[in-house]
């Protein structure tokens, strides 16, 4: 039993710690009022973005998982060999500036040293030796002769407008001006089934290089490109399209151990018509036209092509080097003489002072120029343009 006085001092204990409780109990709920006031003072808090913003935060996490999953599953790429990135496309004016001062430069400074009384021959001299054509420069001469009077022909904007002129109107006689929009707009699409493309031209014009070129701008617009190792004279050739076809990510037809060229042509644009691309790329061993068997077996490839879809080859375009200059013009007559060319690529325009080439080609054979290489990266291949080409010779 307890005595009465500890009794009451209990009571005191009881109450005390009761006071106590109280005490803490209010300096919490205190502190939670103060914490209260200071978290709406702070920005939003992530609980207290919008719905549909955590939603999209949500999504691309989930985006992100789905990317890298497939990257762990994805085949490991064959190695390529490097690939110069630099995706800016060459400046035309700069490409052609040495065919500029060749060209026109050269006329310019005629103007510049004398100025009065221009002897018309100075002119038809560098003309001449500009890679135009004998047929190039008569045009052009007679254009001064006829159109300037005697005065006009010693004032160089005179000269430079009259033959601007009449530069424009070959062209205009080759079907060449049509505006460069893309490669797309320059090659003859079949109306139905695959659109086949016949590459010819003389060894290291640039053939295997360009269907490179194309076959990757063809890809990037998507477009399904099947490309035909038909170089099976060179060892090494199916070797270096391979580089290019991994480069474009596009595929490459190469039987192996097939030597007959036209076996090769016919198998692939059976393969194409079969397996519905929409373009084949056939490449050729470069030869000479001066090779007379050769030039029969190229004829061959083309005939068996139509085999197998009576228009093809849809495009037979010859691949000449600007720098071979006149050379470039005696080519063109014979391969078009051979089979029947729809048009040309002119390659190594970069860094050339014979780009002139390109008004004779237009004047003496009447074939469009439909692309021009202007330099070695896979970007490097332009649609041409007459206006564009014209304006940047004349552009002082
Ligand atoms: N600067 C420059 N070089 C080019 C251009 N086009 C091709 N070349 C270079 O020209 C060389 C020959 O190119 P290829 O594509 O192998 O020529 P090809 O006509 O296939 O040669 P063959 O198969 O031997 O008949 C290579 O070194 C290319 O890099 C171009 O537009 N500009
Ligand atoms: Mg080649």
């Amino acid at each position: 039993m307890m005595s009465p006085g500890h009794a009451q001092q209990m009571d005191i204990l009881l109450i005390f710690i009761g006071v106590m409780l109280l005490l803490v109990l209010g300096v919490i709920a205190l502190s939670m009022a103060k914490s209260r006031r200071q978290k709406k003072a702070l920005p939003k808090a992530p609980e207290e973005v919008p719905p549909q913003v955590r939603a999209e935060e949500k999504e691309t996490v989930v985006a992100k998982e789905v990317v890298k999953e497939k990257e762990a599953l994805a085949p490991v790429a064959p190695p390529v060999a490097p690939v110069p990135t630099a995706p800016t496309e060459v400046d035309l004016k700069e490409a052609l500036r040495k065919t500029e001062e060749n060209l026109f430069g050269r006329i310019r400074g005629l103007f510049k040293t004398d100025a009065v009384g221009k002897p018309l021959e100075e002119i038809e001299e560098i003309l001449y030796t500009s890679d135009l054509g004998p047929t190039t420069v008569q045009r052009l001469m007679a254009a001064i002769e006829e159109k300037l009077s005697r005065k006009e022909k010693a004032d160089y904007e005179s000269v430079r407008e009259a033959l601007k002129e009449e530069i424009k109107n070959i062209f205009a006689g080759s079907h060449s001006t049509h505006p460069g929009e893309g490669i797309l707009s320059k090659i003859q699409f079949a109306d139905e089934g695959p659109t086949v493309l016949m590459i010819v031209g003389v060894n290291g014009a640039g053939k295997t290089t360009s269907i490179g070129k194309i076959s990757a701008q063809l890809a990037g617009q998507g477009k399904k490109v099947l490309v035909a190792a038909g170089d099976t004279f060179r060892a090494a050739a199916g070797g270096q399209l391979k580089v290019w076809t991994d480069r474009a990510q596009v595929e490459i037809f190469s039987p192996e151990g097939v030597t007959d060229p036209s076996a090769v042509a016919f198998d692939a644009v059976s393969k194409g018509k079969a397996q519905g691309y929409d373009i084949v790329i056939v490449d050729t061993a470069g030869r000479l036209h001066t090779q007379a068997n050769l030039m029969e077996e190229i004829k061959k490839m083309k005939r068996v092509m139509s085999k197998v879809i009576p228009e093809a080859p849809h495009e037979t375009l010859i691949v000449l080097d600007a720098n071979s200059g006149q050379n470039a013009l005696m080519q063109a007559k014979e391969f078009h003489g051979a089979l029947s060319l729809t048009g040309a690529i002119l390659t190594k325009m970069d860094g050339t002072a014979k780009g002139g080439v390109a008004v004779g080609l237009a004047q003496e054979l009447q074939i469009p120029i439909k692309l021009i290489g202007v330099g070695e990266r896979i970007q490097d291949l332009r649609s041409f343009s007459s206006h564009d080409f014209v304006e940047s010779l004349f552009v002082h």
